[in-house]
This record gives C-alpha cells, structure tokens and sequence, in this order.
C-alpha cells in the first residue's frame, strides 16, 4: 500500500487505525451511480460494484474482486432531510474536512439559512466556512462580510467575485494535498462558478466541446474532483431549502450561548416562554440575547425534534412489525438462541 499516495486522497491516521492486517486495497469514492461507483486508488479511477452499505462520494473502502467489500466509519458526513420526507435522511458526502457555505452579496443572503448549512456542517464534524460571492456586484461587501461573520465564532467569512478566478484563489489553502472541500447553497448563488476555477474544468470542459458535436456536457451528479490546488472539491446540487435531518449536536454548538442559558434556567423543562427564573427571557429583557436570534433557534430545535420524533415513531412501527413477523412465523428462532434481530 502505498501510503502517500492514500495521503494525498485524503487518508489520515483516523482511517489507517481501522485497516485489519492484510486487507486491501483502499480506494475512495469520487462518484455514485444506480449500479456502480466511481472511485480513486493509489493506482489511479477504478469502477467498483457496491457492497450492502449505501455509499456516498467521498467514502472510504475496501475492494475486492471490483466491489466494495466494505466501507470505512466516516469521519465526517453532511446529511440533510431527504425531500419530501418528513423523516428520512439523505446523505450529501462524507469525510470532507471544510464546507464552504456559499451565499451572495444581494437580497438572498439570509441569517437563517446560513444558520441552517452552520448546523448541518458542525452536526457533521466539518469545519465550515461562509463564502460570500457577487462581490463585484455589491456597493458595500464589507457590511455583508460583517454580517457573515457575526453569525458565528465557528466560522469565517470571504469574499470573493468567483468569476474571477485569481479571487477564488483565496479557497486554495481549503482545498491543497489531502483535504477535502466540500460547497453547499442555494441554486444561483456561484457553486459551479467557483468549482471551475477551483478545477479548472471549464477549461476541460470547453476543449472536449470542441471535438464534441453533441456540445455542451450536461451537469453530472455529486462528484469528488482534484483542485488545482492539488486536493479535493465535492459539488452538491442546488437545493431549494435545505432541511435538518439529525442535528441536535450542530444546533447546540452553534448556539452554545442559548444552550449555557437553558442550563440556568430554574425549572429543567423551561420553555423560555414565561417561566419563571428563565435564564433565556432574562437575557433578552438585558439585552444580551439577540431575540430574533433565539427565534431562530427555536425554530430550528422544532424542526429537529420533529425530525428525530419521526424517525423514533418509524423505527419503533418497524418493530412492531418485525415483532409481528416473528411471532407468527418463527417460533423456532428463540430456542436457537437467535433473537431474530439484525
Ligand atoms: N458577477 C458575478 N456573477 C457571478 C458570481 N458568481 C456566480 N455568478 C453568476 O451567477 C450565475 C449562477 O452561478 P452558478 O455558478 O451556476 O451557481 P450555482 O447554481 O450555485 O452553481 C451565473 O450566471 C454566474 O456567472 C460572482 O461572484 N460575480
Ligand atoms: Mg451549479
């Protein structure tokens, strides 16, 4: 194995403490299909049959026979609400180290669907980062860099015109030798402008349209790509909203003033309504808790109770029904020993 050749995908001593003795070889997925993945080894893109687990691009695995015989814990996954779910979740990507969070400097940046992507990057371990484009459309960046920055202790904010590519230039040290970066936001906001110049695709893509009749290359779905800044980028599409699958933990760091308050409350269940002794009221009646603010953050431990209420109530359905089945099936099982259980 050759062990700088993993380093520069992205492998770490987090992944090398979970290789048994002789297994091999290692690769990593760079795309996902129907009936086949995509993936990148030592010795160069490989295409593999999936395993029993469900992949998502930037996993680790092991291969045999061109499968995947296993899938590596991740270190970090992004996951969202899968649409039109109530509570069900879909996978974005995984072992990604920085999330760029972009947004534009215009009438569609919005505090609280920052907030939203901040959560699902800190649920999922990543650090995250506010990329904030259209600069070069904007009076005042600077205001909207402040207001970015303000969000937030856990995440910085840059500026850029992604139209230009030397400006971009400023996401290279998120994406050299080894680290994945990963953007995320709404359609519109630049993804795909600052992916070009991050890759240098358009390039790529412009010389294969000129010996391409067909034309232009139709947008692929989510893919690991090299950076020219010798690491690694993963597109997710545009998404109209985002919605919170599990995110208690990311809520709670991102808002760990709110969290510290709760704690101080008198009573345990405080619903920071009228309670009495309610740190959180009193902290807004100081004037030290921004109110819009803990609005927010309701809003969101809402969506995420109703999230994971949903998830207990199928899971516990699948019981019953497994139950069920069990009985009325195989009464055997339990002499065996074997619980029935998987
Ligand atoms: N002027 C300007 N236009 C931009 C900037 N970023 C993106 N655009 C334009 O906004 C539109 C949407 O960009 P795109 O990268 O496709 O957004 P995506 O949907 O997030 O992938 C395109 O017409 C881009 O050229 C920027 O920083 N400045
Ligand atoms: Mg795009």
């Amino acid at each position: 194995m050759t062990t700088d050749a993993l380093i520069d995908l992205g492998w770490s001593e987090h992944f090398a403490a979970e290789v048994a003795d002789g297994e091999g070889p290692i690769a990593r997925i760079t795309s996902v299909h129907r009936s086949r993945a995509e993936a990148v080894g030592p010795d160069g893109p490989m295409t593999l049959a999936p395993g029993d687990t469900p992949l998502v691009v930037g996993d680790w695995v092991v291969v045999a026979d061109d499968s995947v015989a296993r899938v590596f814990p991740r270190r970090t996954v992004l996951a969202r609400r899968a649409a039109g779910a109530e509570s069900a979740a879909q996978l974005i990507a995984a072992n990604v180290d920085t999330l760029a969070i972009v947004s534009s400097c215009n009438a569609d940046f919005n505090v609280a669907r920052i907030e939203r992507y901040l959560a699902m990057a800190l649920q999922a371990g990543c650090t995250p980062v506010i990329v904030l484009t259209k600069a070069d459309e904007c009076d005042d960046p600077d205001d909207f860099a402040r207001r970015a920055a303000a969000i937030s202790p856990l995440a910085q904010a840059i500026v850029v015109n992604a139209k230009a590519a030397e400006d971009v230039r400023q996401l290279d040290a998120l994406c050299g030798p080894g680290q994945t970066l990963a953007l995320a936001g709404m359609s519109g906001v630049g993804k795909t402008t600052i992916r070009n110049a991050l890759t240098g695709e358009e390039a790529l893509t412009a010389g294969i349209r000129a010996d391409d009749a067909r034309g232009r290359h139709t947008t692929t779905s989510r893919q690991m790509r090299r950076t020219l800044a010798g690491g690694w980028l993963i597109d997710t599409p545009g998404m109209r909203e985002l919605g919170l699958a599990e995110a208690s933990a990311g809520i709670g760091e991102l808002f760990a003033d709110i969290q510290a308050l709760t704690e101080a409350c008198k009573f345990r269940d405080c619903a920071h309504e009228s309670e009495p002794g309610c740190a959180v009221t009193a902290a807004v009646a100081a004037g030290a808790l921004d109110k819009e603010r803990l609005e927010r953050w309701r809003k969101l431990k809402r969506e995420e109770q109703v999230y994971t209420a949903g998830v207990a109530e199928t899971r516990s359905r699948q019981k019953g029904q497994q139950r069920i089945y069990n009985e009325g099936t195989n009464r055997g099982r339990a002499k065996r020993g074997d619980s029935g259980r998987r």
